[in-house]
């Protein structure tokens, strides 16, 4: 039987002294069927960001001339991926905050034919070290997400996504700032399935937050407007094109949304 290629690919943008631990940490076998490579997006980083991410095995490296943004970067991440051939993209972030060892967690939900988009969510898991002013951001942000898409979501802000061949063909991002809240709305109103799993973050220790409260206000909102705004096409969906036999590691359950709210290792 083929096997499936997962691409995990990592946004970065002056990360040299977290993105090597990251990329280290990415479990490489931990199914027969899967094969695991690794991209990472260099969004013009003046340091050593790329130096560092060959060095601990990254597959292959796309480096910008200048920094674009996250948004944009993300999307040529969705785009390399699928044309390298990816049955399955993950992006996480570069900066050590995400749990990379937590992928597997994060594809089971694909891998069992339950959904076609997956995001970790810091607010089903736990959550170390994040300021009051960002959780309640989030929750907004989160909110805010949930009424535009009428169903229930933990955490809109993920840096850590799944998504199959046909999610990353059809998604779209509208601006370039970032792509947390658009690519959802945009991927939701398509007909993508999407699902939540509980993840384990962990603020970052080195290196800075990129997010400002003006960007949110100045890029953000306009560009939530702008997706809930534009009409897509409802996308004929393959729902038994990444299942895997044994990925029962884990006993699911769920909310009446879809969402994983308990996940134990039997
Ligand atoms: N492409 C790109 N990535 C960035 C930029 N700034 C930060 N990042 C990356 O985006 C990810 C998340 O950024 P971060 O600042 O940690 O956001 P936060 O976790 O929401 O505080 C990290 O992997 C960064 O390396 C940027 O200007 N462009
Ligand atoms: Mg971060």
């Amino acid at each position: 039987m083929r096997k499936q290629k997962v691409i995990v690919f990592l946004p970065a943008y002056n990360e040299e002294e977290s993105i090597g631990e990251v990329i280290e940490s990415i479990p490489r076998h931990f199914h027969q069927q899967v094969e695991v490579k690794v991209l990472v997006i260099d969004d013009g980083s003046r340091d050593h960001t790329v130096h560092v991410a060959r060095k601990a095995g990254a597959d292959y490296i796309v480096s910008f001339e200048k920094n674009r943004g996250l948004g944009a970067a993300v999307r040529s991440g969705l785009k390399e991926s699928y044309e390298l051939g990816a049955d399955i993209a993950v992006m996480i972030d570069a900066d050590g905050e995400y749990p990379s060892s937590q992928i597997p967690d994060l594809l089971e939900p694909i891998f069992k034919g339950e959904a076609d988009y997956t995001m970790g969510s810091r607010f089903l898991g736990t959550i170390n070290g994040m300021k009051l002013h960002r959780r309640l951001g989030n929750y907004f942000f989160t909110f805010v997400q949930s009424l535009l898409l009428r169903r229930w979501i933990y955490d809109g802000q993920s840096g850590m996504r799944a998504f199959t061949k046909q999610a990353l063909k059809h998604a779209e991002i509208v601006h370039n700032y970032n792509y947390a809240q658009v690519l959802t709305l945009n991927l939701v109103r398509k007909g993508f399935r999407v699902k939540e799993v509980p993840i384990q973050y962990q603020v970052r220790s080195t290196g800075e937050s990129f997010i400002t409260f003006r960007g949110y206000l100045s890029s953000v909102i306009p560009a939530i407007w702008k997706e809930v705004k534009r009409p897509v096409q409802k996308v004929k969906i393959d729902v038994n094109a990444h299942q895997l036999k044994n990925m029962n590691t884990y006993k699911l359950e769920e909310d009446k949304w879809g969402n994983v709210i308990i996940a134990n290792r039997n």
